[in-house]
């Protein structure tokens, strides 16, 4: 292994990028819903395993100055994100393997999102007292190719072995090409009820609720529950950012009929949903028309906790972008930004 190791600077240096390359597909899987988004699992998982070796090269020459840390504040920094890290890997892999844990009512994924926050939060801390730069001395283009052949051959067959050594066990799961195992296998209200942060309206009570549609249209409409009673159908897979899937048959309302009553303004390109929570989600015009504003599941009604008396069924879009509990619809004539902002703070008061 010494001799095909990186050389100190580059070793470090191509951690940062990895780090870099691992949190930012990490971030792009949480938006990754279609099936053509697949590469973005494989150069997480291959980069995010990579760490093994490089951790290894980097923590073999580094040991002694890290056990003699003493009262050294960047060497303690250094010790704590060695842990943040070497957490960031064993989360990851055990998530992919199905060991089950739940902290606080956090699975494995959450954690190990949060480990991946952490690592990139104090990083550059350790970077400002510690980077440096690349030394031209230490390149040696031969045992350089070597060392990221290598990198690249473990990231790899690590990743496909573990892959199908899962697969052999048959404990971790069948899991979709975003991770996510499968809840709810039975149709209707049988998959688990997810709350974001601290949306948590009361029971909504129908008589005294109803659908606007509104914004840039020619004639806004206000339709009570009654003028929803469902007339399309639509199979489509309801994936969580926090691992799980269900696929199901979702009874309401095309979105694209509702928009063609209300007439779309000239320059309208978007259509925003918004819950009685404030929480909110926009999709470009096209996407919109062919999503489902869904009463019932599985031919049920749909339960509070799972966006009764409407909820927005966005197939390929993830979890989270399936509002519930949807009140508003309104069409834009651009797209909303501050979305990411507000499903973090809708329900708060
Ligand atoms: C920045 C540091 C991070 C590192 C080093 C890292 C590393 C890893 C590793 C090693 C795995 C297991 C791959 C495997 O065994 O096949 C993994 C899985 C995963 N990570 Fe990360 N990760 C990081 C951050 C994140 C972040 C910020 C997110 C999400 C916001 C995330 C989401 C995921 C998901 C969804 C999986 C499961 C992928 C799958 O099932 O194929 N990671 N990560
Ligand atoms: N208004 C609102 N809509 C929401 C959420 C929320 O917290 N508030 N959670 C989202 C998330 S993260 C997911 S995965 C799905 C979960 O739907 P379910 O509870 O019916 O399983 O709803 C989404 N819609
Ligand atoms: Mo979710």
């Amino acid at each position: 292994m010494a001799r095909i190791a990186l050389p100190p600077r580059l070793t470090d240096w191509t951690l940062l990028l990895v780090v870099g390359v691992s949190f930012a597909t990490g971030l792009l899987s949480l938006v990754a819903g279609t099936p053509g988004e697949w590469w973005v699992f494989v150069v997480h998982g291959v980069a995010g395993l990579t760490l093994v070796v490089l951790l290894a090269w980097k923590l073999r020459r580094v040991w002694p100055r890290l056990r003699a840390a003493g009262r050294d504040r960047s060497v303690a920094l250094s010790a704590l994100l060695t842990v943040i890290a070497v957490g960031s890997l064993a989360t990851g892999v055990g998530w992919v393997s199905g060991v089950e844990v739940s902290v606080l009512r956090w699975n494995l994924l959450n954690v190990h999102v949060l480990f991946g926050l952490l690592l990139v939060a104090v990083l550059p801390v350790h970077l400002a007292a510690r980077l440096r730069p690349p030394d031209p001395d230490e390149l040696d283009g031969r045992r350089s190719a070597l060392g990221y052949a290598a990198l690249g051959a473990f990231g790899a067959s690590v990743w496909l072995g573990q892959r199908a050594l899962n697969r052999l066990r048959g404990t971790a799961g069948v899991r979709r090409f975003t991770g996510s195992r499968e809840r709810g296998t039975e149709p209707g209200n049988t998959f688990p009820v997810t709350t974001w942060m601290a949306d948590d309206p009361d029971p909504i009570d129908v008589s005294d609720w109803s659908l606007t549609v509104a914004g840039a249209v020619e004639e806004p409409l206000d339709l009570a529950a009654e003028a929803l009673e469902p007339a399309d159908a639509l199979r489509a897979t309801l994936d969580c950012t926090s691992g799980w899937y269900t696929v199901q048959d979702w009874q309401g309302r095309r979105v694209g009929d509702l928009l063609d009553r209300a007439g779309p303004a000239p320059g309208a390109t978007h259509v925003r949903f918004v819950s009685v929570t404030g929480y909110r989600w926009t999709l470009p015009m096209a996407e919109a028309r062919d999503a489902l504003l869904a009463t019932h599941v599985g031919g049920e009604r749909l339960t509070h906790g799972r966006g009764f008396p409407l909820r927005l069924v966005a197939p390929g879009r993830r979890g989270f972008q399936w509002v519930k509990w949807v009140e508003r619809v309104e069409v834009r004539r651009g797209p909303d930004h501050a979305q990411w902002v507000v499903i973090f703070t809708s329900g708060f008061d």
